[in-house]
């Protein structure tokens, strides 16, 4: 980053930038065009892509075209498009169906928005994954779990009646990256979404969708019979209940013919689910799936289980559901954390990837940044989940990576999904964080290729987020900055394997210390760090928890010996010695402050780096943005000083000169108690 400076000087030259407020995403084209666009069909999901490019498109004539039978589309998801340059006077846009046609077009205007549109055009393009989902955590009283872009774009109290014009602007957006599901509301479900008075609202959201291709599914929660319908049990087993699921499913389809399918978080933090009843994961899922198979909906079922106990909870999920592998109707599909334990900057794969061979598995990412700095922080997490799909689970030899154990590539599985948490409120600039824009698009367009690269994803959000080409200078600056963004986080708040040093009641700043009496123990700093005096770290190792015989045994060698486990893990897997000698030479605790101090740098960096972009931005982002990058400064000393601080005392070491020193005193961090409510101005 360093060497980033040495460009600034080509940069001080003024152009005049048009304040914007973000709210029109990466969608900025002017729609002031008249391109000649024809057709082979009509319906609503053609006009709308004959409308998007006739008035954005500024090239030659576009032909969309209907075509089944194409040798290209054999074999392939239905959402599969070609485009190709016909001579000197046409584009030919093809595909099997109407929502190919939109991706299609889509496709052609970010190209236009980017990379141009000179060369021959001689594109195919298919989705990796069929199910693309969005899961919106959204209680119906327009809060939103784990949001922090403001109150919840669905409208509950003034649906079915009144229609937000933001639906049809977030159904455009996601369309316009291949999304194609949305789950409306929060995992941690209200019975009450199933009431008809709900589903009629639902409905009206699903009308607006449905021309973009975009399905809505819901969250339900497994005690609806007793809690909604009254029945005395919600066992999966007992007839009633079943009945009563059949006749709730054949309302949900009446209503809504395309329905998508079921988001279940059942017997996990506290929410009901078959084991209430002595039924397992799989009687709860099959039962609901057989209710959805007449209407071809799916069920998806989280792994995101665990309870306080002697068991390690990283092993929890991989210990409950592996043993029903094989056992769960061919419509649900199983969703999985990136990580074993839960979302945080970094953790290893979790084991289930790969390792369920007999039913199909698929990623949840979180968008929303519950765990990197809410809406404050800029962390691009393109590299995040990369770092997930990319990973090699070994489990059919080298090369199957988490992406290619949940695409269908190497199960044969019918059903491939993935989903992400979103980030999405209404806010005026959706995210609450101008950058965290990139996140949502990262997300779709990953979830269309996984091949992508991080770099690729951001110089194009770039591009057409604010107008700055690709390969010129000031996005370069933009992407690089964004991509390293991450790491830093990463190294400002746990670095090297460290998790989960969060403070009770939030999600956003460092409480190492934290020891709430009679608390769940699964929920304490302390039983994720370990520190003493010796050292830090969880002991996942053979000699420890033995989370690792969970991986396949040329990664499970790996991870389970402290010299080769890599060194982004190391205080996942082990507990390190303070004066472990670490590849660097340096021993783990100056090698722990090195990391401190070189994510506060980064974010300091980032400032800079953003300054000398001011007049690239204009001037409503620029400002808005620059803000809340000193926010993330702030928090990063923050981090920095409020960990190394605390753990000095058990390392006993001093903090090595060339890292800064710090600016708080323990105790005050310590006595620090942040309004949640108030966190944009956490450490002022
Ligand atoms: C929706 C974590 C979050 C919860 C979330 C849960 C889940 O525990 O903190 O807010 O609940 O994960 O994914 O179900």
């Amino acid at each position: 980053m360093k060497q980033l400076i040495t460009t600034f000087v080509f940069l001080f030259f003024s152009i005049s930038v048009i304040a914007e407020d973000g709210s029109k995403l990466w969608l900025r084209a002017a729609h002031n065009n008249n391109a000649i666009i024809s057709v082979n069909q009509k319906g609503p999901t053609l006009s709308i892509a004959q409308d998007e490019l006739s008035t954005q498109w500024k090239g030659m004539p576009v032909q969309l075209h209907i075509n089944k039978k194409k040798k290209e589309f054999q074999g392939r998801s239905p959402e599969s498009y070609t485009i190709k340059t016909q001579g000197k006077n046409k584009i030919l846009i093809e595909s099997p169906t109407q929502q190919g046609l939109l991706y299609g077009a889509y496709h052609l205007l970010r190209l236009q928005e980017t990379i141009g549109t000179k060369d021959e055009l001689d594109i195919l393009e298919t989705p990796r994954y069929n199910y693309r989902l969005l899961n919106h955590w959204d209680n119906l009283d327009r809060t939103v779990e784990r949001g922090y872009a403001g109150k919840s774009i669905w409208n509950w109290d003034e649906l079915p009646g009144t229609i937000s014009p933001r639906y049809k602007e977030y159904a455009r957006a996601n369309a316009s990256i291949g999304i194609n599901g949305t789950v409306l509301n929060n995992v941690n479900a209200s019975p009450q979404i199933l009431s008809n008075e709900y589903l009629q609202k639902v409905n009206a959201i699903a009308g607006i969708l449905r021309p973009y291709g975009i399905k809505v599914y819901l969250s339900i929660n497994f005690s609806s019979p007793a809690e909604l319908g009254g029945l005395p049990t919600s066992d999966p087993l007992n007839k009633e209940v079943q009945q009563w699921w059949k006749n709730k499913a054949d309302e949900i389809y009446k209503l809504i013919p395309d329905f998508g399918g079921f988001l279940v978080k059942a017997n996990s933090e506290g929410l009901p689910g078959p084991q209430d009843f002595g039924r397992t994961h799989a009687d709860g899922a099959n039962m609901l799936a057989d209710v959805l198979k007449p209407h071809k909906g799916i069920v998806m079922w989280r792994a995101f289980v665990y309870n306080p106990g002697d068991e390690d909870r990283a092993k929890q999920a991989y210990q409950e559901f592996m043993p029903f592998d094989g056992q769960f109707r061919d419509n649900v599909i199983i969703q999985v954390k990136n990580g074993p334990v839960d979302f945080q900057p970094r953790e290893p794969f979790s084991p289930l990837f790969g390792a369920m061979q007999q039913t199909p598995v698929m990623a949840e990412l979180q968008i929303t940044q519950e765990y990197l700095g809410f809406s404050n922080h800029m962390a691009y997490l393109a590299p995040m989940w990369k770092e997930c799909l990319d990973s090699d689970t070994y489990q059919q030899g080298e090369g199957s990576t988490v992406a290619k154990v949940t695409d269908g590539s190497i199960y044969p599985q019918k059903i491939t999904a993935i989903a992400g948490v979103a980030n999405i409120g209404n806010d005026v600039n959706w995210c609450g964080h101008h950058l965290a824009q990139a996140n949502w698009y990262a997300f779709g367009r990953l979830a269309w290729n996984h091949e992508l690269t991080s770099e690729e994803i951001v110089q194009e959000w770039v591009a057409q987020t604010f107008s700055l080409p690709i390969n010129d200078e000031p996005n370069y600056l933009l992407s690089k900055t964004m991509l390293e963004s991450r790491e830093a986080v990463v190294n400002y708040m746990m670095p090297l394997g460290l998790h989960h040093l969060f403070a009770w009641g939030h999600h956003y700043g460092p409480e190492p210390w934290c020891n709430i009496p009679g608390a769940r123990p699964d929920w304490m700093p302390s039983y994720y760090h370990k520190a003493d005096s010796e050292g830090i770290g969880f002991n996942r190792s053979s000699t420890g928890s033995n989370a690792v015989a969970q991986y396949h045994p040329s990664l499970q060698e790996i991870y389970d010996d402290i010299n080769t486990c890599p060194e982004a893990l190391i205080l996942w897997f082990h507990h390190v010695p303070w004066d472990f000698k670490m590849k660097t030479g340096s021993i783990l605790w100056e090698e722990l402050c090195y990391k401190y101090e070189s994510g506060v740098q980064d974010t300091r960096y980032f400032q800079l780096i953003w300054d000398v972009l001011e007049h690239h931005i204009d001037e409503e982002r620029f400002k808005a943005v620059q803000s809340k990058l000193k926010i993330q400064t702030r928090d990063a000393v923050w981090w920095m000083n409020a960990c190394l601080l605390y753990f000095q005392q058990f390392s006993q070491m001093a903090i090595p000169f060339e890292v800064e020193r710090p600016i708080y005193e323990l105790d005050r961090l310590m006595e620090f108690r942040l309004d949640i409510t108030n966190y944009e101005n956490a450490m002022r």
